[in-house]
């Protein structure tokens, strides 16, 4: 199961997945970007899928929705925990109140929701693996990044104590925490400012959702006793969170 499978790093580990051969369920809001992209991997890998239009900050419907899987796709193996975003990147007392809603609503409570329901599953079961997508963001703040870092430090803390609670069980907990993907994150971040998105990237050479997806895919496909517990992933033009290399324009 793979949440915010619409775009980006979500959309990238549903195509890695499935070329992989797993049989995949994928969740976000833009239904119509999840029926598009499930056409192109059943014509591509002939996968199953099953489509869940869910967004995650609703704690009534991930419960519903997580309890409504069909009998034959309910043993969840792999939970992807990709779902997330930035709003804003204004200074802390400037920032728009309704955007931290939002990233705390999405990137830590969604997170939760969708946990809880997937996790005692596959403790009944005694077999599954958790992925956690945080982020450089979470290891160290930025400026004018904090909620967003904040966010995704409770990402860290939380797989730390998933991990913690399922020890005794066969239930594996990985964290990755990329840096500057290039995606739709910044369009989402920025409200939709295309181009202030694409100066984020400029001048450097990003990593993709591919390279992201790759690593989950890793992760998943170690032996059972092997628990890839974290991995910071960053471009070779990223030092940190703050410093990147970018070469002015030929
Ligand atoms: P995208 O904006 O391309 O993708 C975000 C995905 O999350 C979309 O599929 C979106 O689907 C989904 N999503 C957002 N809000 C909700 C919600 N309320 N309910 C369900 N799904 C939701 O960005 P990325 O692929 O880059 O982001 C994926 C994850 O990676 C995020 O957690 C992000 O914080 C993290 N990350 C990104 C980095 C980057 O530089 N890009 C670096 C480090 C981490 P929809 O809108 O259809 O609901
Ligand atoms: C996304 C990476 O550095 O833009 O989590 O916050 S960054």
């Amino acid at each position: 199961m793979i949440t915010g499978a619409s775009s980006g790093i979500g959309e990238a580990c549903a195509y890695a997945f499935a070329q992989a051969g797993a049989r995949l369920i994928l969740a976000a809001r833009r239904g119509d970007r999840l029926e598009a992209l499930a056409q192109d991997l059943r014509a591509e890998f002939d996968t199953q899928i099953h489509l869940i239009t869910l967004d995650v900050r609703d704690r009534a419907a991930v419960e519903a929705a997580i309890a409504a899987i069909p009998e034959e796709w309910s043993a969840i193996d792999i939970l992807v925990n990709n779902a997330g975003l930035s709003r804003g990147l204004e200074k802390f007392h400037q920032a728009d109140i309704q955007d931290w809603e939002e990233m705390i609503d999405t990137n830590v409570k969604g997170l939760l929701y969708v946990t809880r329901a997937v996790v005692p599953g596959m403790v009944a079961r005694d077999r599954g693996h958790v992925i956690n997508i945080g982020s450089i963001a979470g290891r160290a703040a930025y400026p004018s990044g904090h909620v967003y870092c904040g966010s995704k430090a409770a990402v860290r803390s939380i797989s730390e104590g998933l991990k913690q609670d399922l020890l005794g069980t066969a239930v594996r907990v990985s964290l990755i925490e990329p840096g500057l993907v290039e995606t739709e994150f910044s369009e989402v971040r920025f409200h939709g400012d295309r181009d202030r998105a694409k100066a984020v990237y400029q001048g450097l050479t990003p990593l993709i959702g591919e390279d992201i997806a790759d690593l989950v895919l890793f992760c998943a496909t170690r032996p059972p006793h092997v628990n890839i517990s974290e991995l910071l992933v960053v471009p070779t033009d990223q030092a940190n969170a703050t410093l990147v290399h970018r070469r002015p324009a030929p």
